[in-house]
């Protein structure tokens, strides 16, 4: 059956693209290293291109195909590169697309890793890169140099929950012939479709909404069109970042259930920010759902729905939020998001710690910030949590 047309629901039930000799409902562990040929010919035309066989899984696994073609489907894409974690995922798009003396313009709250790479690693071959504000697309315009190559969003930004405008970024791009790279992790393809707002290449970190049972870590990058694919593609097999067919198995199995998991823990998560934004001792409150959120209208024309993540300050800085974190009970003191359990961290201590302390309150990273990702617990004990380590500030 073609899953083309279905609803996105349904594309997670049945997409993927698989099919064996035995009718097996789910797709199966292709636990193998290596593909046998049926001839020596057979074999040539492998690696010739004239035949599209199985050759050694660090290139193409059955699993790994499944998965690919379903997340490539769901995010209106060509096709799907898996990868070994999103950090690989992101150091396959940098070093595919970025020649020694070019220059990468992107949004300052990125993840932080993402940012380090660049600014302590790829600098070290002469590239040059340049961290604005991205909430007001003007920065961007005024950052490209003539030796700009990629234009790295992500948004929500990682733990500020700015959002960047999408469309107008794609214009920008098109204009000064720059590459358009998104971050989508915070979203999931449920909530937001950047290859239908103009970007080249959008990515995730597997970790967390799409395989969403914090058992795994892996990547994928899915792109508009064949020719970019080919080059990322490429480069994720020469540098041995692939995911594993077990790990595959694990996201596809995760992923049937992306749209109830993010509906639920959504749900959830208003709940908890109007509950937050009402609170004494909360001075500040950062969610796209809540009409104090400076764009929340982006919101609106850009993503489906706010999503589960939270981001806010306590009246008593950084330590009241010391306090308030050592008091929670139900949510994990934990980094990663986007689970079926609710975490929470201290952004600028543990996720961004190795942000300069500059660059980190130029891009509102600031010592107070706690992040919550919002999971699918009942949403009362939820609350009752926050409210009890609250107490204690
Ligand atoms: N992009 C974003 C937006 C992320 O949040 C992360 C990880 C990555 C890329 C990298 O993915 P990974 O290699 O970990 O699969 N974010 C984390 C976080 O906020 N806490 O722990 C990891």
């Amino acid at each position: 059956m073609n899953t083309k047309n279905l609803g996105f629901s349904s594309k997670l039930i049945h997409g993927g693209e698989h099919k064996d000799a035995f009718g097996s409902a789910t797709v199966p562990i292709y636990q193998t290293s290596t593909f046998a040929f049926a001839s020596a010919e057979e074999g040539a035309k492998c690696f010739s291109g004239e035949s599209d066989g199985f050759i050694y899984t660090r290139i193409e696994n059955p699993t790994v195909k499944a998965l690919e073609k379903l997340v490539a489907d769901l995010e209106n894409g060509y096709d799907g590169i898996a990868t070994s974690s999103g950090m690989a995922a992101v150091n396959t798009i940098y070093m595919a697309l970025l020649n020694a003396g070019d220059h990468i313009i992107s949004t300052d709250a990125v993840y932080g890793p993402s940012r380090g790479l660049i600014e302590n690693q790829y600098s070290r071959f002469g590239v040059e890169s340049t961290y604005v504000n991205t909430t007001d697309v003007a920065n961007i315009e005024k950052a490209i140099k003539p030796n700009s190559k990629v234009l790295f969003i992500e948004t929500p930004a990682n733990p500020t929950m700015d959002l960047t405008n999408l469309k107008e970024c794609a214009k920008i791009a098109k204009k000064h012939n720059l590459i358009l790279v998104v971050d989508n992790t915070f979203c999931s393809p449920y909530l937001q479709k950047p290859l239908d707002l103009g970007a080249d290449i959008v990515f995730h970190s597997m970790t967390k909404f799409i395989n969403g049972h914090a058992d795994v870590v892996a990547g994928m990058i899915i792109t508009k069109e064949a020719t970019l694919y080919n080059k990322l593609r490429a480069m994720m097999i020469i540098t041995g970042c692939n995911i594993d067919p077990h790990q595959s198995y694990l996201v596809l199995r995760g992923l049937k259930t992306l749209s109830i998991r993010v509906k639920e823990s959504q749900s959830n998560a208003k709940k908890v920010a109007d509950f937050l934004e009402a609170h004494p001792a909360v001075a500040w409150i950062k969610y796209p759902g809540l009409k104090s959120h400076p764009q929340y209208e982006l919101a609106l024309e850009q993503m489906k729905g706010p999503g589960s993540l939270i981001s806010f300050g306590l009246k008593g800085g950084f330590e009241a939020a010391k306090k308030f974190l050592d008091n929670i009970q139900l949510a994990l003191l934990a980094v990663s998001l986007g689970g079926v359990e609710t975490l929470i961290q201290h952004p600028a201590s543990m996720t961004h710690a190795k942000v300069p302390k500059e660059a980190k309150l130029k891009a509102g990273i600031t010592d107070d910030l706690i992040r919550l990702s919002v999971g699918i617990e009942d949403v009362e004990d939820i609350i009752a949590d926050l409210e009890h380590a609250l107490a204690k500030v």
